[in-house]
């Protein structure tokens, strides 16, 4: 590969401070070393004592202003601006704040307080070593393939890796998953002769205030052939996991722990032997709390066999039902990260009721930056909003807590980084990356300030570029909704690639995904009254909300209630026009962000301009198709005519 965008830290961000004389407070924490050679790669002077009047000054903060070992505090005075950490991570992450306020010339005169909202902040990579017949090298990967692995190895060069671990760094992220959630036969072995390989991206990442987690399999002890049974009530279990554990942590002190998908769609689980997922949990949490590590035991657990005939069994349920009685039984460096709706990362769910029900559980919330379901890269869509309306969600009613401070866990996301030269496939997906790992260190912060920070640090500063970038972003996740599955029903994209619209794709399949569309209606009825009862898995006030096709939003309606086409929305409108007035809408607004991208030709680097135009007219094309067959379909169901008389085929 010869062509590599810097993303948001171009070297002309450290330009700015080129010349200063920096001072790092002594000591020989490795962190405090990457700031002075970050200093110097600016061009900086190093200068010890005496701390020059003019600057940047980076030093510990009193133990009286009470910063945890992230946090930091910055203050300018004069042409002096310091930061005062609480522990080293506090003085690299105080370093790029410094950077983003230099890039945009803002300052701190009165001294501002930074400290991260939850402790784990976490991208897991879904890549294989070994390249999957049908996932290829990234599962659900739209950047070409790996930056870790190729030809069925770590690449030699770790270069790239490194630059990724800065990147990540600069927006706050402290953990990496280095493997796919569905193990391999290949990828169970980083566990055992292949541990190298982990012990090497540890090195890369370390410096950088990452530390490395491990996706395992639940049955390694017999997959890997030492024992007959992976049973984690079996004692040769427990001990295989805890030497096996031990060996990691020897050669990784700073090891992260292990991300576990057990009995989800084909994984090795605990439910083989009769046990429970707390057994599972518990037992590979005993194995790591010596070394401080954590396992992520996921809850994306359900029946993917599912006769579409059985109208008794909701997927939507599933994990409430199977990890709320477990409340209360997990350790204590057990996490259970939780997917942020009740089905699989669709462009409108509603919050998963799993969250606010575990108060005795340390849950995680699980967000997906790679676009598997939000157009692959291909179609800009700017997700920080969605993530922001998760967060700010408040399970209990209007007055008491938002999700982000029920979830203590921290914030896990799917990775969307590849080696392709943008890194994320369309150029303008890294704003997904850069808002993710904003909002994971502080989740009140506004997604559209967070999207003009991404573009000034990224674009510069042209006012046109800014203007039309952010235009063209900042309701990309709302136009994308309203041209493809409507009023929360999900699921109506093309099996297996999940590209592109099928309507009745997931019709009839097992995967416990459908819209039950007929001639009078369409929607799930999750109603404690008359339906799977999904809807009083929620507390209240939302319970009540979601129960009564009066109070529901209008966004999540089909995914509470089946009604008939007629059924007026809040808005006014029945489900029918409101269908037919979104496609078109979003359709017609898909060809506008394409014209207006259009109009930053020249403005924007010919190299960036033009992959990215590409993308607009393959999101053009895709969205008229998504706006012909859905309205089509429902035309043809339903029998009843647009209002406004547009073409329906
Ligand atoms: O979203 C679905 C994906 C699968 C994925 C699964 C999961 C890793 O389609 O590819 O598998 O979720 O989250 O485990």
């Amino acid at each position: 590969m010869t062509f590599e965008h810097p993303m948001w830290l171009p070297d002309r961000a450290l330009s700015f401070l080129t010349g200063l004389p920096v001072h790092v407070a002594a000591g020989d924490e490795p962190l405090l070393d990457t700031v002075r050679r970050e200093a110097e790669r600016a061009g900086a002077v190093l200068v010890d004592d005496p701390i020059p009047a003019g600057g940047l000054t980076v030093v510990p903060a009193d133990a009286a202003a009470g910063l945890g070992p992230e946090g930091f505090e910055l203050s300018s005075a004069g042409e002096r601006t310091t930061v005062s950490y609480g522990g080293a991570h506090g003085a690299l992450y105080g370093w790029f704040q410094v950077l983003r306020d230099l890039a945009r010339g803002v300052r701190h005169d009165a001294p501002a307080r930074f400290e991260p909202a939850q402790r784990l902040r976490v991208l897991d990579h879904w890549d294989n070593i070994a390249v999957h017949p049908v996932m290829g090298q990234v599962e659900r990967g739209y950047s070409g393939g790996s930056i870790f692995y190729a030809d069925g190895a770590l690449r030699d060069d770790l270069s790239r890796v490194e630059r990724y671990a800065r990147l990540l760094a600069s927006i706050g992220i402290n953990a990496v998953t280095v493997n796919n959630v569905n193990v391999g036969r290949r990828e169970a072995r980083l566990l055992s002769d292949d541990l190298g390989t982990v012990e090497r991206l540890a090195a890369v990442f370390r410096p950088w205030g990452i530390r490395v987690h491990l996706s395992i399999d639940f049955a390694a002890p017999l997959n890997l052939g030492d024992l007959d049974t992976s049973d984690p009530l079996d004692g040769r279990v427990a001990q295989w996991w805890a030497d096996a554990t031990t060996r990691v942590c020897t050669r990784i002190p700073d090891f992260g722990g292990y991300l576990v998908k057990a009995d989800s769609e084909g994984q090795p689980g605990p439910h083989a032997y009769g046990r429970d997922h707390a057994d599972g949990a518990n037992m590979l949490a005993r194995a790591l709390a010596p070394h401080g590590a954590v396992v992520r035991w996921r809850a994306f657990v359900y029946n993917h066999r599912q006769d579409w005939r059985d109208r008794s069994t909701d997927r939507a349920r599933a994990a409430y039902d199977t990890f709320v009685p477990l409340d209360g039984r997990f350790d204590d460096n057990v996490v259970l990260q939780v997917k942020y709706g009740p089905l699989d990362f669709q462009t409108r769910e509603p919050l998963s009721p799993v969250i606010p029900a575990m108060a005795q559980t340390n849950v995680a919330l699980e967000l997906q930056v790679t676009q598997e379901y939000t157009g692959q890269q291909r179609h800009a869509v700017y997700l920080a909003p969605q993530w922001s309306e998760i967060l700010g969600f408040r399970p209990f009613g209007e007055d008491r807590p938002a999700l982000a401070e029920l979830v203590r866990g921290g914030i896990a996301a799917v990775a969307n980084v590849g080696d392709d030269g943008f890194w994320t496939g369309h150029p303008l997906a890294q704003a997904n990356l850069y808002g993710y790992g904003r909002l994971a260190w502080d989740p009140t912060l506004d997604p559209s300030a967070l999207l003009d920070e991404w573009i000034a640090l990224t674009f510069g500063d042209d006012a046109a570029v800014a203007a039309g970038i952010h235009a063209i972003l900042d309701d990309s996740w709302r136009t994308y909704e309203s041209y493809t599955a409507p009023l929360g029903v999900g699921f109506m994209v093309t099996p297996g690639s999940h590209y592109g619209p099928a309507v009745d794709g997931y019709e009839y399949s097992p995967w416990g995904t459908y819209h039950f569309a007929d001639r009078d209606g369409i929607g799930v009825d999750r109603t404690v009254a008359t339906g799977t009862g999904y809807a009083g898995q929620y507390p209240e006030p939302w319970a009540s909300r979601f129960e009564s096709v009066d109070t529901v939003p209008d966004e999540v309606l089909l995914f509470f209630h089946h009604v008939p086409y007629t059924h007026r929305l809040h808005s006014g409108r029945t489900v029918i026009q409101h269908i037919y007035d979104t496609h078109f809408a979003g359709a017609a607004r898909a060809a506008g962000m394409a014209a207006e991208w259009d109009a930053l030709r020249g403005r924007v680097d010919d190299d960036v301009w033009m992959p990215a135009a590409e993308r607009f007219a393959e999101q053009v094309r895709s969205a008229t198709e998504w706006r012909d067959q859905v309205n089509t379909y429902f035309w043809r169901t339903s029998g009843i005519a647009d209002e406004r008389g547009r073409t329906i085929y």
